[in-house]
């Protein structure tokens, strides 16, 4: 059956930015770009590398999915489609150079800059702000910071603030509803010129990569943690993620996340899979 399979070949693309975790290459019409996953992590600001095998396949299908979901409640984000195992399309965006940062629970940094436990809860969802940039270490901002710089508007500033709470409210549901706590997550947005019209969208991915998700039975870290502290089992805990939001294809076939370079749009078609999930 596999000897069948045409091989498929990628046309040369131009490539626009290589990230830690993702690459991005030029998109097939003006104002599209085609984000890559790959399988590099990295922590503490690049200090810490390594690989999570198959993790760029499984941040793909899990922000797709988020992605999608969260377009359904009125939050506009770059998705656009999925293009193949690895690759989304995506529209091109200005990045407003910040990394907006909510939190349910104190864990991570917040923990250790106010000496408070890992899992106390916060009397309310707080917002947090770093200016992007790797060299400076993502230093912590204030909004003072970010007007004096011109970072971002106040304007755009309200209705990051406003979409960050929104995606925080229904993430927090979605994943209570298969058993997982939303500690935390970092997202991105990016302004997008649309028919003379400029409007903050959501970008970059929402994964494991960047949220604490923690098992709500057994406290089980099913995120980046894993990796950044050494715990062991990474690639079992993104799967565990992508499988109980039912985005796995093929249920506990681990063969299908690690080779993922051998994906074609054919294969992308027959997926049965999930057909015969559903008869039970
Ligand atoms: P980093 O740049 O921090 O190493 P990644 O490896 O995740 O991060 O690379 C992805 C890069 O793409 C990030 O810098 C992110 O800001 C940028 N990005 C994400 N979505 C978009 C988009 N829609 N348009 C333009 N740039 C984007
Ligand atoms: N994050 C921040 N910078 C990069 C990432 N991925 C995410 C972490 C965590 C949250 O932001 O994954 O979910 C807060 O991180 P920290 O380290 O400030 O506690
Ligand atoms: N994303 C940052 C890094 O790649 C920080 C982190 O995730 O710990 O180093």
């Amino acid at each position: 059956m596999h000897s069948k399979r045409k091989i498929f070949k990628m046309p040369p693309r131009k490539p626009i930015y290589e990230g830690k975790a993702k690459q991005l290459f030029e998109g097939p019409e003006p104002g599209t770009l085609i984000q890559h996953f790959k399988d590099d992590a990295t922590a503490f600001n690049n200090v810490k590398k390594g690989i999570i095998n198959g993790k760029g396949v499984l941040n793909n299908r899990i922000s797709e999915y988020l992605m999608l979901r969260l377009h359904e409640m009125s939050i506009p984000t770059h998705f656009i489609r999925t293009l193949n195992m690895r690759e989304q399309l995506i529209k091109s965006v200005q990045i407003v150079p910040l990394e907006i940062i909510v939190r349910n629970v104190a864990a991570g940094s917040f923990a250790k800059r106010f000496g408070v436990a890992e899992g106390k809860p916060l009397g309310h969802p707080l917002i947090e702000y770093c200016y992007k940039n790797d060299v400076l270490g993502d230093p912590f901002v204030t909004e003072e910071h970010i007007f004096a710089f011109g970072w971002a508007t106040p304007q755009e500033m309200d209705e990051i603030r406003m979409y960050a709470f929104r995606i925080n409210d229904f993430l927090s549901g979605l994943f209570m509803g298969i058993g997982i706590r939303l500690v935390d997550f970092k997202l991105e947005f990016g302004r997008l010129q649309e028919n003379e019209r400029e409007q903050i969208i959501l970008a970059d991915e929402i994964s494991p990569d960047n949220c604490r998700l923690w098992d709500m039975k057994t406290g089980r870290k099913l995120d980046k943690d894993r990796f950044r502290q050494d715990l062991g089992q990474i690639e079992d805990a993104y799967r565990e993620v992508a499988r109980r939001l039912g985005v796995m294809p093929q249920d506990g076939d681990s063969s299908y996340v690690i080779e993922v370079n051998a994906k074609t749009p054919k294969a992308q078609k027959k997926k049965p899979a999930a057909k015969k999930k559903k008869k039970k």
